[in-house]
């Protein structure tokens, strides 16, 4: 491209900043045909772009589909820089999130200078198709889908039109094209997202609220590097507009905010299970507590639940309290009474395979945290539970997991260990607890790896014991994802205990401190 060129098209990027700009002719290659870059080629097409979707794969309705709406598809590994992309020219790339800033296509954008978007920097500049909805902001390592669905079933139960959608599994762009229209989208971002996301321009996200929930070490070989993954989470932070919600008990996070870039006005919010100073959410004596969205806060705070009337609804761990905290504290900054948010609670129950209860006999409770799919979210889970026989283990995605065996050894009474990834694991509890009961499930077939480890569970575990998979680890080492790997464990539990089995999805654990 001439300079006087790349400088036009640049002008002409600038303009698009609404649905209802020229984007007619525009040359867009849309990178990865997942849910993502689908949602993206058919908002392209539908605008009148050009659109050349470039992928390894593609299932058949979706490129019957991409046919019958006009755009173009190529299969292609991806390896390296496509002939066909670089005679098409495109003058924007559209990355589906798991495209790696380093990827052979990106950095031959980079090169040549052709605009690199991700589809929340699209749907952001779409957002006025059916009526500009305001944007909150979810991050976090742990907690983030729970934190959303949250969120959203506050507004929702405040008579707002809210969706929840982004990482969550429903792409932003579609939600941005609901014909319903919202009045709030409740935006999961995960941190590949938000590492494609600008901070300044007119791709730049201006949300109402925003929050980062945690930060430990996690997706470390996708950034690279723990400063890279906590910079691509801290980037939720900027330009927002009225409150930056942030963990009081985790220092990077108010750091985050401190550093962020934000419109005038927009307050600092914390949240944390001790007790809260002005400007906090945070729990006293058992009662989860707004001191931030009153006018009275130097003296006084509004009485949002009780940790006594969680407990039942499965929702007293202190990690579940704290997701709570943090989606109140979004629901308050847009005007929900507490009210609503206390009784809203009465209705709500955590997904499957989040400290789900799948059974409880014989004085052993057998508990699915298939979720907890990196160090941070297990450490949670071990923490709700005094005596465990642990399943752990899995795809470990260059994340080390030994301070985590450090820390718990004391409440194990053995460790199960399964994945691909057992030697540093098992390395690790030889180092911390040489005299634990250590058993490996060095089984590659997917089918035995549960059945395996519920039987080496059932003799070890005594009464008064939980039996926890939390893996600490990704599952795609062995299962199609977390949700297939907790469904094998309920199987084999089930399977193991036949009549036994006093099965109950609610989640259970024990009150937070503080
Ligand atoms: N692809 C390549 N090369 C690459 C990367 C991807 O060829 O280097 C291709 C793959 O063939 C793949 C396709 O691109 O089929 C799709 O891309 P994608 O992996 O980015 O996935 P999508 O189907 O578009 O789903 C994405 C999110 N996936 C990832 O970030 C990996 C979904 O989050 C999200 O729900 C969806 O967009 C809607 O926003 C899933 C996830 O695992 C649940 N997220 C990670 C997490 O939560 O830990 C970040």
């Amino acid at each position: 491209m001439s300079e006087v060129d790349a400088a036009s098209t640049r002008d002409r990027l600038d303009t698009l900043t609404s649905w209802n700009a020229d984007w007619r002719g525009l040359r867009v290659a849309v990178l990865g045909l997942g849910v993502t870059g689908f949602a993206v080629a058919d908002t392209l097409t539908e605008l009148g772009a050009d659109v050349l979707v470039i992928a390894p794969s593609a299932d058949d309705d979706r490129a019957r589909i991409l046919e019958v709406i006009g755009a173009t598809l190529l299969r292609h590994p991806l390896d390296g820089v496509p002939d066909e992309l670089v005679s098409f020219a495109p003058e924007v790339v559209v990355a589906s999130p798991g495209f790696h800033p380093d990827h052979p296509v990106l950095e031959w954008a980079g090169d040549a200078g052709v605009a690199v978007w991700g589809d929340i920097e699209l749907a952001w500049r779409v957002r006025d198709k059916v009526n500009a909805a305001e944007w909150i902001l979810v991050t976090g390592t742990n907690g983030k889908t729970t934190t959303v669905q949250l969120a959203a079933t506050f507004l929702a139960a405040n008579g707002l039109r809210a969706a929840p959608c982004g990482n969550i599994g429903v792409p932003v762009l579609d939600a941005v094209r609901d014909p319903g229209g919202f009045d709030v989208l409740v935006v999961e971002l995960s941190s590949y997202q938000l590492h494609h996301l600008p901070k300044t321009g007119p791709g730049a996200l201006h949300p109402w609220a925003s929050v980062v929930l945690n930060v430990a070490d996690d997706h470390l070989d996708w950034h690279g590097s723990a400063e890279a993954y906590r910079a691509a989470k801290a980037t939720v932070y900027e330009n927002t507009k009225v409150a930056c919600v942030y963990n009081r008990a985790d220092e990077a996070t108010m750091h985050m905010v401190e550093e962020a870039d934000v419109e005038e006005g927009a307050r600092a919010i914390g949240f944390g299970l001790d007790v809260p100073g002005p400007s906090d959410f945070g729990v006293v004596e058992g009662i989860l507590c707004d001191r931030a969205f009153l006018d009275e806060r130097r003296t006084a705070a509004l009485e949002i639940i009780t940790v006594g009337e969680l407990e039942p609804r499965g929702l007293a761990a202190p990690h579940v309290v704290a997701n709570i905290l943090a989606a109140a504290a979004l629901a308050r900054s847009y005007g929900v009474p507490v009210g609503v948010i206390h009784d809203a609670l009465g209705d709500f129950r955590l997904d499957a395979h989040r400290i789900e209860q799948v059974a409880d006999a014989g004085g052993i409770r057998w508990i699915d945290d298939s979720k907890a799919t990196n160090p941070h979210a297990a450490e949670a889970s071990l923490r709700a539970f005094p005596h465990v026989v642990w399943i752990v283990g899995g795809l470990l995605k260059g994340v080390d997991a030994d301070a985590l065996v450090a820390a718990h050894v004391g409440r194990l009474r053995a460790a199960i260990v399964i994945g691909v990834d057992r030697a540093p694991l098992v390395a690790a509890f030889r180092r911390h607890a040489p005299e634990l009961p250590l058993f490996e499930v060095a089984t590659a077939d997917t089918e035995k790896v549960m059945p395996e480890a519920v039987a080496l569970a059932a003799t070890t575990a005594e009464p008064g014991d939980t039996v926890l998979l939390a893996p600490a680890a990704a599952s795609m080492d062995q299962f199609a994802d977390y949700a297939d790997r907790g469904r094998r464990f309920h199987d084999a539990v089930r399977a193991r205990l036949g009549g036994e089995a006093d099965g109950d999805s609610a989640p259970h654990g024990p009150t937070p401190q503080g």
